[in-house]
């Protein structure tokens, strides 16, 4: 078998996607998705013009060597428009082995270690009111994990919490807008929250929290130190992780269990984390790791370390990724949880899939390959449209991290 074209499209059915077609000799082909929230654009060129032209001919099959090609040929290795590229071409790679078998891709990478993947979802609320509020909405669509957001007291907006009614989208149309943040007010808050909340729903239900890179390591020391008592889950992303060091100065002040990784790309962001046990869970995903000949490797080294994967899931990750992650959480065995971020219809519709969702468990249903597809007529009605993550500021003006 060959690969006879590819080509890259992309769409906006409430927000943007990249995803890549690769078509082979015998007719059958396979999805790969590019999307870099923020930098869509990037991915896609970058694809169209450095990698679709250097993979015309080459057997879909091979994609170990695929993978060694674009990483190590290109000189410039790492960084996550890269990484996101080498994704796409390796997931849809993966798709094409999988419809030529004529089987899920869980059966290539290893078959079922489980019959569902354990899925947590995201509670909001302006105030502890409306997120307690959020979190009773979420317990009736059956989620039994659930990562808990609020507004923090005295910040006029705070990232990841809606404007207003309808469903929440983190990238903004037009340019980038502006949130204001605070440490202090955050560290004050967040312990009272999770008090309401364990006080409202009991021991049972799993809890998670998201930082956002917004601490510096004795900051999220803290924290972790004062939400002991509500048993987190996880606590993700307390500090940038460019320092891998700065997780040991968390692991020696608190024993919630730490996850980290949305915008790693490769092993080398996180070796030092988890060959010294700093982590716990690594939510570096396909889509912006290189996809399935990578990951697989990141996440059994990770199991020598008993880290656990937990794959980012939020709507910035096409319906692709979802599809594909679900087929990799079902076949490895240091699987944690999947993060579960439900797209629009719109977008649901341009991406037809097989997997399911049911009483907080996901199915990557058992169609040949990752089981999704893309309508690009319908694509085609939803151009790309310019749209960013907010920008963060603390109340001085001073640039936050991310
Ligand atoms: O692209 C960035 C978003 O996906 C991210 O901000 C969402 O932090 C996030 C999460 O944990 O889902
Ligand atoms: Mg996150």
């Amino acid at each position: 078998m060959k690969i006879v074209n590819a080509h890259v499209n992309v769409t906006s059915p409430g927000r943007n996607f990249v995803t890549l077609k690769i078509e082979t000799d015998e007719g059958i082909f396979g999805l790969g998705d590019g999307t870099l929230n923020g930098r869509e654009l990037s991915v896609a060129t970058y694809l169209t013009q450095h990698v679709i032209p250097c993979i015309i001919g080459r057997d879909p099959f091979q994609t170990e060597d695929i993978w060694q090609y674009l990483y190590r040929g290109a000189y410039w290795r790492r960084g996550p428009v890269t990484m996101s590229a080498i994704a796409a071409v390796d997931v849809a790679l993966w798709d094409i082995k999988g419809k030529a078998l004529n089987t899920p891709v869980y059966n290539l990478l290893g078959g079922k270690c489980r019959e569902s993947v354990f899925a947590y979802c995201h509670a909001t609320g302006k105030d502890t009111d409306h997120a307690l509020e959020d979190i009773a909405r979420q317990k009736e669509l059956g989620y039994k994990a659930i990562r808990v957001q609020s507004g923090i007291p005295g910040l006029s907006n705070t990232y990841g919490i809606p404007k207003g009614p309808g469903r929440y989208e983190p990238a903004e149309r037009g340019l980038p807008s502006e949130y204001e943040w605070s440490t202090e007010h955050y560290l004050r808050y967040i312990p009272k929250l999770f008090a309401r909340v364990r006080e409202a729903f009991g021991e049972e239900l799993h809890l998670l929290h998201d930082c956002h890179h917004r601490l510096t390591p004795i900051e999220a020391g803290r924290l972790g130190k004062e939400l002991e008592p509500f048993h987190l889950f996880w606590m993700e992303d307390p500090t940038p992780a460019e320092l891998q060091e700065g997780f040991k100065v968390i692991r020696e002040h608190t024993t919630t269990p730490i996850a980290v990784g949305e915008v790693f790309n490769s092993i080398w962001d996180a070796h030092d984390l988890i060959s010294n046990q700093w982590i716990d869970y690594l939510r570096m995903t396909l889509v912006h790791g290189g996809g399935f000949t990578h990951l697989k490797k990141v996440a059994d080294f990770a199991a020598l370390y008993h880290v656990r994967t937990g794959f980012h899931g939020a709507t910035d990750l096409s319906p692709v990724t979802m599809a594909a992650s679900l087929h990799f959480d079902t076949a490895i065995h240091n699987f944690g949880i999947q993060e579960h971020m439900p797209h629009t219809d719109e977008t649901n519709a341009v991406f037809p899939h097989n997997y399911d969702f049911k009483d907080g468990l996901l199915f990557p249903g058992d169609a040949p390959g990752l089981g999704v597809d893309l309508n690009e007529a319908l694509a085609e009605k939803y151009p790309y449209q310019r749209a960013y993550l907010p920008i963060n500021r603390k109340l001085d003006g001073t640039l936050c991290d991310w």
